[in-house]
This record gives C-alpha cells, sequence and structure tokens, in this order.
C-alpha cells in the first residue's frame, strides 16, 4: 500500500540520516576559498549557506570586526546576495560555539585573513570536535606575498583548497593577484598591510600585469 511504501521510505531516509551523522561526526573536513579579491570568494560561501538553508542544515557564519565595508551584522558579495552573521572581537569567542553545537552544524567564515592569530588553533579545535569549518580570505596581499601567518597556517591546514580566480581588469586574462592603486598608481611596497576597500582601491591582475614597485 501507500502507506506502507511511505514508510519504507521513511526508514531508508532515517537510517541513511544516522549514517550521514556517523560520516560527519568521523570526518571533520576544512575547506578553504581562496583567491585574489574580486574573484568571488564570499560569492561562493554564500553559494554553499544557501545550501544549508534550503536543506536545514545548522550553520554558523562568523565575520571579524575589522571588515566593515558593509553594515556590520551581514556578509555581502559583489552580487549583492548575504546572509546575516555573527560578528567576532576575538577568536576566544569561539569556545561558547564549539561547545553548545552539534557535529551537523556547518561553521562558515568569511574574511579569514583579517581574524587574530589565534584562529586557526580554535579552527583546528572545531575540526577535532568534529566539525566541517568552510572558510574564505585572501591567499595573497597586495605585495604579492601570502597574506599574513594566519593565512599560511590555514591554507596548510585545509583538506580541500578552492582557489578562484578573478578576470585581470587590465588585459582580461585569468587574475590570482590583488592591485592596490593609490591615486590612479600602484601602491607602494612600503604601503601599510590592511586598507579595507573594494572597486575604488583595487583590481584584480594577472602576473604580467600586476606591480608594487619598491622604492
Ligand atoms: P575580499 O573579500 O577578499 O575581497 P572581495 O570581496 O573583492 O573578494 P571576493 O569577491 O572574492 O569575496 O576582501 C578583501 C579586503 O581586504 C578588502 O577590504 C581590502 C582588504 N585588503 C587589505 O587590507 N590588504 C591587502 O593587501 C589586500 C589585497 C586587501
Ligand atoms: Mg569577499
Amino acid at each position: 500500500s501507500q502507506e506502507s511504501r511511505c514508510k519504507y521510505r521513511q526508514n531508508v531516509i532515517d537510517s541513511s540520516r544516522k549514517a550521514e551523522f556517523i560520516r560527519v561526526k568521523l570526518m571533520s573536513k576544512l575547506t578553504i576559498i581562496t583567491g585574489p579579491m574580486f574573484a568571488g570568494k564570499t560569492e561562493e560561501l554564500l553559494r554553499r549557506i544557501h545550501r544549508c538553508q534550503i536543506s536545514n542544515n545548522k550553520y554558523l557564519l562568523f565575520k571579524p570586526s575589522l571588515d566593515n565595508r558593509y553594515s556590520s551584522a551581514e556578509v555581502v558579495s559583489h552580487q549583492k546576495n548575504k546572509a546575516r552573521a555573527i560578528v567576532l572581537q576575538s577568536s576566544n569567542e569561539i569556545d561558547k560555539y564549539a561547545s553548545q553545537e552539534k557535529e551537523q552544524t556547518i561553521f562558515f567564515f568569511d574574511e579569514l585573513q583579517f581574524f587574530d592569530e589565534g584562529i586557526s588553533e580554535k579552527i583546528n579545535f572545531l575540526l577535532k570536535r568534529g566539525f566541517l569549518v568552510i572558510g574564505a580570505g585572501l591567499d595573497k596581499n597586495f605585495r604579492g606575498e601570502p597574506f599574513n601567518e594566519v593565512m599560511k597556517t590555514l591554507l596548510s591546514l585545509a583538506d580541500e583548497v578552492i582557489k578562484l580566480k578573478a578576470i585581470c581588469q587590465v588585459c582580461q586574462g585569468e587574475a590570482s593577484y590583488t592591485q592596490r592603486i593609490i591615486s590612479g598608481q600602484p601602491a607602494a611596497f612600503d604601503s601599510p598591510l590592511v586598507l579595507i576597500g573594494g572597486q575604488e582601491g583595487y583590481e584584480a591582475r594577472c602576473r604580467q600585469c600586476y606591480a608594487c614597485p619598491r622604492s
């Protein structure tokens, strides 16, 4: 009968959910979405968050307090997709979430390069607890060097690195560098590491079109 078929299907779903729970519990995973500015890192993070929303999978989205380009409690992409986020003043605040969440909860982080030094240890702790962690962050700074120690550590800790490319704004080739522009000129090497901004101060560039003069 229809009813017994439904019951059978429900049993199959329940047991595969149980199997999924065990898999998730045993197979924690760190995915880092990286690349230059304008590559769509935040877009990719939001796409995955959207899938959590559709499938009713619990998630938490964190952002550092430093990046205030957009309204503070939201993560917004260039395509204007957005999601509510928890703004962290310090990576120590993660402990509270690690202890109260079930293993199915997925932890998302945007702008990883702007969290404090303690973030890599906290993420490692989440992974040991069995959580899935998905984070986005810049691999290189405007100097063309690894962004900082946090990004170096997280990229080596990652089980999966998704390296996105942007379009070079000079030659339209594939871009993996971020060009900082100050008064229409390439910023000098000794310009400060952190300068919050978007299209007014930065361009995506390929290796050949990118420049960072050392004065
Ligand atoms: P991102 O989120 O990496 O930039 P994005 O939103 O353009 O990229 P995506 O579409 O892939 O998400 O944010 C980069 C921030 O970092 C931005 O505020 C500028 C800042 N920044 C620095 O402070 N120093 C640097 O050297 C670089 C390259 C960026
Ligand atoms: Mg972004």
